[in-house]
């Protein structure tokens, strides 16, 4: 009796970790279907996290500088909506708040550290994405344009979003290449990138965009309309960016289509399984 009862509660258990294989295999099979875009830059880079309290104008992280448009204007005060560009100042507008940016290791308790990333693209994962251009604070605010480049390419081609003409309220869909970066082509003739110096562009020691994370598929860039970095104050142009998902049931990834079959295998096993008891 004891015996019957102990090979029981053995296949008890075998069948609830063939049930748990299988629901593993359907979670895996249906969330490999990523839709957002994934950053890709420099070892040693990151989201790295800060507060409001981090911004004073001193250099760090990277873009919280003085701006030459005057006091408290640079991206950090935009986004928190906060210094000049506080309640009052600018109307109501959205603000994301103190999202995390792209760069090196930032120490928000002590303010140090948080140095940019020279080199960074974007992986496609989208169906297309929109872009919204949210504000222009620079004397070059109506030649400056705004696009996107494919990585890798033999040539580079720009394929503009933003002509200098636009300006802030204008919202641009876009559909990228696999591998993208992102460009500004000044009203002074300069040509930056987000992969600094890549097809021979200036300034390749300097990060002209600073990017924050909102959501795995909402981002802000504030961009350096400068050579040299200017006032490095990145509200040159603010660009927020939103991915649309592919639909996933029209046509699922071979890899996540073979680990719904193999679910399906381990599903028909498992009630073959079943019926023996
Ligand atoms: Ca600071
Ligand atoms: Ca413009
Ligand atoms: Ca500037």
């Amino acid at each position: 009796m004891r015996k019957m009862k102990m090979v029981y509660q053995l296949a008890i258990s075998k069948k609830s970790a063939i049930i748990q294989i299988v629901i593993v295999m359907l979670v895996l099979g249906s969330s490999l279907t990523t839709s957002a875009d994934v950053i890709i830059g420099s070892t040693g880079s990151g989201w790295q996290s800060w507060v409001s309290g981090n911004l004073d104008q001193g250099g760090k992280p990277f873009w919280d500088n003085g701006s030459s448009d005057g006091s408290y204007l640079n991206i950090g005060y935009y986004l928190t909506k906060t210094g000049a560009f506080g309640p009052g100042s600018w109307g109501d507008y959205e603000h994301p708040g103190a999202i995390p940016f792209w760069g090196k290791a930032y120490d928000s308790s002590n303010d140090t550290g948080g140095a940019f990333d020279t080199s960074f693209y974007f992986q496609n994962n989208s169906d297309y994405s929109k872009a919204a251009l949210r504000l222009e604070l620079a004397g070059y605010a109506s030649g400056n344009r705004f696009g996107w480049y494919e990585v890798g390419a033999t040539g580079l081609t720009l394929n503009e979003i933003f002509a200098g003409s636009d300006a802030a309220g204008k919202t641009v869909s876009f559909t990228p290449s696999a591998n993208y970066g992102f460009y500004i082509w000044t009203q002074a003739g300069d040509l930056f990138l987000t992969q600094a110096g890549e097809y021979g562009t200036k300034d390749g020691t300097f990060q002209h965009f600073a990017v924050f994370e909102e959501t795995p598929i909402t981002y802000w860039l504030g961009i350096e309309d400068l050579l040299g970095g200017g006032d490095k104050d990145y509200n040159d142009m603010v660009v927020k960016i939103t991915n649309v998902p592919r639909t996933p049931s029209r046509v699922p990834e071979p890899g996540s289509l073979a680990l719904v079959v193999l679910g399906l295998v381990g599903l028909a096993a498992a009630r073959r399984f079943r019926r023996k008891e």
